[in-house]
């Protein structure tokens, strides 16, 4: 088995062909030439057919490594987030005031598809410190906390607006001015439930304000319900406990000697987010799970500065947005973030627009897939 290898040039002795099954291949090595040249032809030809099988077996091996190992390098990337790496859809919603008595909050939103900002209570008058607002899953409606405005003495109430076609139109107090104090509403997952707390008492209503229920007369004061995804739990807390009423039962979810939590926030059927009172006194953020299974905290916690305020991007399995007073922000107090749980990067919110976050503080943000963006 020898074959010449003419077409490769007048230099034939620095080739040689050989046979790879039934195909004859030139090899033009020279120093396979001179490693063979003293050797019978049928020892020339495999020392030529060990270096062919070598080398097919190496560009297979290199064909395989390029198909498999690239989608785990691409996402393995773990440079800093970035508007354009981020990627998100939807819209956030927030607050942003000076402080909590100050009675001076506004309500923002973000379309994170641009960047864009806008003031959703810019031309609403009825309203004093809109805060704490949540998106029906629709995205046309949100609920929020506020006074009505014009008072002697300011009235925590529960209000909703409703998605015009091109702004979102003036608020209706769905609480009405009652003397309570009306805070934390939420709606349910199908959008017709919110639930709130009225002096201390978990309630449920209409998203019209009819058919108030309350869950919770003669227990103790409980705070910051959220619906878990299956629409029929509720978390809520009460004595700095993360606690859960199911089929009419309550059940404590997460308690710890010595260690506060508060502001649950359902994920999917099995986790949910809350923030928890470290040793330091600084809050930091928690994944905790139905089942009983021991709660994780997340990676970006600081012994340094509070952490909380969490609320998942879809079903928070990779982003989750928060609030920090992260030191490395340049602007001041408390101010919006996003943390990619899989590549474990948190930015600010200020890598999408420079003026998500302010001096002032940024807080209570909320996500949805399909939340209405004011159009001017
Ligand atoms: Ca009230
Ligand atoms: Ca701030």
């Amino acid at each position: 088995m020898y074959y010449s290898c003419h077409y490769l040039g007048a230099d034939s002795q620095l080739a040689r062909a050989v046979v790879l099954g039934n195909l004859p291949i030139c090899v033009r090595l020279p120093y396979i030439y001179f490693e063979a040249r003293q050797e019978p032809v049928g020892v020339r030809y495999m020392a030529g057919r060990v270096v062919a099988v070598r080398v097919v077996v190496a560009l297979i091996v290199l064909a395989v490594a390029i198909t498999f190992l690239k989608p785990f390098d691409s996402g393995a990337q773990k440079g800093p987030l970035t508007k354009s790496s981020l990627n998100l859809k939807g819209v956030l919603l927030y607050h942003r005031y000076t402080s909590y008595s100050a009675w001076d909050s506004n309500l923002w939103m973000m379309d994170l598809t641009t960047g864009a900002l806008a003031q959703v209570n810019k031309n609403w008058t009825s309203v004093l410190s809109p805060m704490n607002a949540h998106f029906s899953a629709d995205g046309k409606s949100m609920v929020f906390m506020g006074s009505q405005s014009g008072l002697v003495e300011n009235d925590w109430d529960v209000f909703i607006s409703h998605w015009d076609g091109g702004t979102w139109a003036e608020p209706i107090n769905l609480t009405g001015l009652n003397g309570k104090r009306d805070e934390d509403p939420k709606f349910s997952p199908n959008g017709e439930t919110v639930i709130y707390k009225e002096n201390g008492v978990l309630a449920t209503m209409g998203i019209d304000g009819s058919s108030k229920t309350y869950l919770t007369v003669g227990k103790p004061e409980s705070s910051m319900p959220y619906f878990a995804k299956n629409g029929k739990d509720i978390l809520f807390e009460r004595n700095n406990l993360i606690m859960l009423l199911k089929d009419g039962q309550e059940k404590t979810l997460w308690a710890q000697e010595g260690l506060n939590a508060y502001y649950p926030i359902g994920m999917d059927d099995e986790r949910y987010l809350f923030t928890q009172v470290q040793a330091s006194r600084h809050d930091r953020l928690m994944i905790g799970y139905y089942d009983g299974r021991e709660a994780q905290p997340l990676f970006f916690n600081s012994d340094t500065w509070d952490t909380s305020d969490p609320y998942p991007y879809e079903d928070g399995k990779r982003y989750i947005f928060y609030v920090s007073g992260d030191v490395s922000v340049i602007q001041g107090g408390y101010n919006l973030m996003v943390a990619d749980l899989k590549n474990k990067v948190v930015a600010s919110m200020g890598i999408m627009n420079p003026e998500a976050n302010s001096n002032l503080e940024e807080l209570g943000p909320a996500w949805s897939a399909n939340g209405k963006f004011p159009k001017n």
